[in-house]
C-alpha cells in the first residue's frame, strides 16, 4: 500500500521537476559526506537521530518541532548521522525539512529517509542534499536493491540496507551497500525486538557498518549494542517525544 502510494507521488514528482531541472541544481554538485567514516572514527557516539513528525503505528509524535531546530541542536549534541523523513502520507516528513536540516547542518551527514522505489528519487535526494539513502529490503527485490545501490554510489552517496531477518539480508546484500541497518520493528504487527540486532550480528560480513534501527531508548541498549559490534544507532520517537529532542539526545 505504501509503495503504490510513493509511486503515485513519484509520477507527481517527475512532473513538476525534471531531471535535467535537479541536475542543475546547487545540490547535485556537492560532494557527500561519508556517513561510513562519521559513525566509525574514534570517539563517534554512533547516533543516528531522527527527525520523525509522525508514523502509521504511532500517530502524531511532535508534529510541531523545527527542524532547523531539532537536527542543530542533534549535531550539537554530537549525533554523528542525521536521519529526515521525507515521506509525507505516511510519516508526515518532506523535502523541505532535509532541505532545512542540509542548510543548518552543513558538516553532518544526511540520511533521506523514505521509500525508495526509482531511480529518480536518488536523484532527488542528491539534488537536495542528501549523504546517504536508504535501501528497505522488504520492499524490493534483490536485483533492484543491487541496481539501486550502484546508482547510489555513482552518485557518490552511501547506501544503508535495512534487513529484518536473515533472509532479507543473504539475499539482498550487495558490494555496492556501506551500512547494513537491522530494523528491530516487525512491519507486520509493528513490535520492536532489539533482539532482532543481537540475532543477525554476526550474519552481517565485517566490512560492512552494523546499524542497529528502531525501538531504542536508553544508554544501556546502545551499550550491549555496542559490545555485538553495533556502531549505529538509529532512534526517532524517543527523541522526538521529547520536549527538546536534541537535549534527550545530548545524555
Ligand atoms: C527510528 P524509532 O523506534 O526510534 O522511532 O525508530 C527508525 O528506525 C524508524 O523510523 C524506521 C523507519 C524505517 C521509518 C526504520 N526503518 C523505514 C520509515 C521507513
Amino acid at each position: 500500500k505504501i509503495i503504490a502510494k510513493k509511486r503515485e507521488e513519484v509520477a507527481e514528482a517527475k512532473a513538476s521537476r525534471s531531471v535535467a531541472e535537479l541536475e542543475r541544481m546547487a545540490g547535485f554538485g556537492r560532494k557527500p559526506l561519508s556517513s561510513f567514516d562519521s559513525l566509525s572514527k574514534a570517539g563517534a557516539s554512533g547516533i543516528i537521530a531522527e527527525f520523525k513528525r509522525r508514523s502509521p503505528s504511532k500517530g502524531d509524535i511532535n508534529v510541531t518541532a523545527s527542524a532547523t531546530e531539532v537536527t542543530s541542536g542533534y549535531s550539537a549534541a554530537g549525533a554523528s548521522v542525521l536521519s529526515v523523513l521525507t515521506d509525507e502520507s505516511f510519516f508526515g516528513g518532506g523535502l523541505p525539512y532535509m532541505r532545512e536540516a542540509r542548510a543548518a547542518n552543513p558538516n553532518t551527514p544526511i540520511l533521506r529517509k523514505d521509500f525508495m522505489i526509482d531511480e529518480y528519487q536518488f536523484i532527488e535526494a542528491k539534488a537536495e542534499g542528501a549523504d546517504l539513502v536508504l535501501l528497505i529490503a522488504a520492499a524490493l527485490k534483490p536485483e533492484e536493491t543491487k541496481e539501486f545501490a550502484r546508482f547510489t554510489q555513482s552518485l557518490g552517496m552511501q547506501v544503508l540496507l535495512e534487513v529484518h531477518n536473515a533472509q532479507e539480508l543473504d539475499a539482498h546484500l550487495n558490494e555496492y551497500v556501506n551500512l547494513v541497518g537491522v530494523n528491530n520493528r516487525d512491519l507486520t504487527t509493528f513490535t520492536t525486538s532489539v533482539q532482532t540486532s543481537y540475532d543477525l550480528a554476526e550474519r552481517i560480513p565485517n566490512e560492512f557498518l552494523k546499524v542497529s534501527e528502531s525501538g531504542i531508548n536508553d544508554a544501556s541498549t546502545i551499550a550491549g549494542l555496542k559490545e555485538v559490534g553495533y556502531q549505529g544507532f538509529l532512534i526517532g520517537e524517543y527523541f522526538m517525544r521529547q520536549p527538546n529532542p536534541a537535549e534527550a539526545c545530548d545524555k
